[in-house]
């Protein structure tokens, strides 16, 4: 595959403009998106599962923990003293042991029934608070009541206060009438009456619950109307994407993941559509490389790293104002890994995500490669945050996702530089699952890591020459003056 060996190399030039500011980074662009089947176990979202607040912490002081999915349309809520449970809910709760790992649904079929209780979304209250966090909450819309949805929301909302920032009604209504929630005739104009139904529900009991939506997988033909249908219900839109699947299609491959993607290239007409309708932020609310749970060999390597931290940026840059990287349990895109039973590591996409978070929020700033035809696959991005970094600092992120070239930038950041420090990210191989670095360090329990090791950048004339071997991004620090 030639994934190891870079066989060329090639120079091009990376001249930044901080006087051309493009879109801002938020400080809550980053995310996370969990099934909401997890919350059957209160004990996962908690901020007595210290290891997790850990490792989502790292990622930012600031983000979205999403909660949704294919399994929010099987999930109930049972308040205290609910009716007896079915014998079918019980057995669940009793095999509700803590070592079930609960990944994201590969929707195959549909997911066994859940219940949430008061306990859980009390638990998922202290969560966020111990992240510093915010929350989007998926509701039942698939198979749930409007009655029990606006009970849950009401619990919601009490229990969260101001964190909760969207419900959303439904997963991937789009989907509905291929996966057999709906009838095959299901179209657009059926669910924007259910969603104005259950809205109106909620309303009534909640009235200031806020709303995201429509959280379609990947329809624009839904996304664009629904923005002009509620654009005054709703505080953001959002929808879905995933970069390829099946995974049992050999096609789906690292190379594919690393070219640019059509269908990412539609998402962002939408978006700008939506823009263009509503002016309402957009929210990528559910993403991840390669959909029913991700793909063995591309999900679960330096290339999903690569891949997800350049999403972040290429959404920022056409306008996006954050992403959840959906994942959970063991599924093989997931950034954080394992169970409160046996605890938690890092996947090689939240490296991608450290390093989001290192080069930090602010202002995109304008970015210009030249020469670089022998290398398609690099992309770069600058940021300036004057709130955080001196005035005379530039940060450049520049990812190779060429698998056979090493390329050599000469960074320009429009004043001479007089240091320039890079923080790499890293594996032996762009398939490589378990050596994954950011600045030589590996992220450790609990999601502890220290950048001991910025690589301080050769200066030509006030350039920085940064050395990127194939497979490989680094951040790039320069300070003038
Ligand atoms: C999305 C669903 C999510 C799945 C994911 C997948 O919302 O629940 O886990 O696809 O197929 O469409 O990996």
């Amino acid at each position: 595959m030639g994934l190891a060996q870079a066989a060329s190399s090639v120079s091009v030039q990376l001249k930044l403009n901080r006087h051309k500011r493009g879109n801002p980074i938020t400080a809550d662009f980053t995310g996370l998106s969990y099934e909401s089947a997890q919350l059957s176990q209160p004990d996962f979202f908690s901020a007595a599962n210290a290891e997790l607040v850990g490792f989502v912490r790292r990622l930012g002081a600031d983000g979205v923990l999403r909660i949704g999915g294919n399994t929010s349309e099987y999930c109930y809520w049972t308040p205290e003293g609910a009716p007896e449970q079915s014998a079918a809910t019980q057995n669940q709760d009793q095999a509700n042991v803590l070592q079930q790992a609960i990944g994201p649904d590969k929707g195959h079929q549909p997911p066994p029934k859940k219940t949430i209780t008061p306990k859980a979304v009390r638990n998922l209250g202290t969560f966020i608070q111990a992240t510093g966090w915010k929350l989007i909450y998926g509701l039942n819309m698939g198979t749930g009541t409007p009655e029990a949805a606006a009970d849950e929301a009401a619990f919601v909302m009490r229990t969260l206060g101001d964190r909760l920032i969207a419900f959303q009604l439904c997963n991937e209504p789009d989907l509905f009438s291929r996966n057999g929630l709906r009838p095959s005739t299901y179209d657009y104009e059926d669910f924007a009456k259910e969603w104005q139904h259950f809205y109106e529900a909620i309303r009534a009991r909640v009235p200031n619950a806020p709303f995201a939506g429509p959280d379609t997988a990947f329809n624009n033909e839904w996304l664009v109307p629904f923005a002009k249908q509620f654009k005054n219900e709703v505080a953001f839109l959002s929808q879905h994407y995933y970069a390829e699947g099946p995974p049992t299609d050999p096609s789906m491959t690292i190379e594919r993941l690393l070219r640019p993607n059509p269908r990412l290239e539609k998402e962002f007409e939408g978006m700008a559509e939506t823009k263009a309708e509503s002016h309402l932020p957009f929210r990528l609310a559910e993403t991840n490389s390669c959909y029913q749970g991700g793909k063995q060999g591309v999900s679960d390597t330096l290339a999903s790293a690569l891949w997800g931290a350049d999403l972040m940026y290429q959404l920022a840059a056409a306008g996006g104002v954050g992403i959840n990287f959906h994942g959970g349990g063991y599924g093989w895109y997931t950034p954080i890994a394992g169970t409160v039973a046996d605890g938690f590591t890092a996947r090689p996409i939240y490296y991608g995500m450290l390093l989001f978070a290192e080069a930090g929020p602010g202002n995109l700033i304008e970015a210009k490669l030249e020469g670089q035809d022998a290398a398609p696959l690099l992309t770069a991005y600058g940021v300036v945050n004057d709130a955080v970094l001196p005035h005379d600092t530039v940060r450049a992120v520049v990812f190779n996702k060429n698998a056979e070239v090493n390329v050599r930038v000469a960074i320009d950041a429009g004043e001479r530089a007089n240091r320039a420090q890079a923080l790499r990210l890293l594996a032996p191989r762009l398939d490589d699952t378990q050596d994954v670095t950011l600045g030589t360090n590996p992220v450790g329990a609990s999601g502890t890591w220290n950048a001991e090791h910025d690589d301080e950048l050769p200066l030509r004339d006030g350039t920085a020459m940064l050395d990127l071997p194939a497979g490989s991004a680094a951040l790039v620090t320069l300070q003038a003056g």
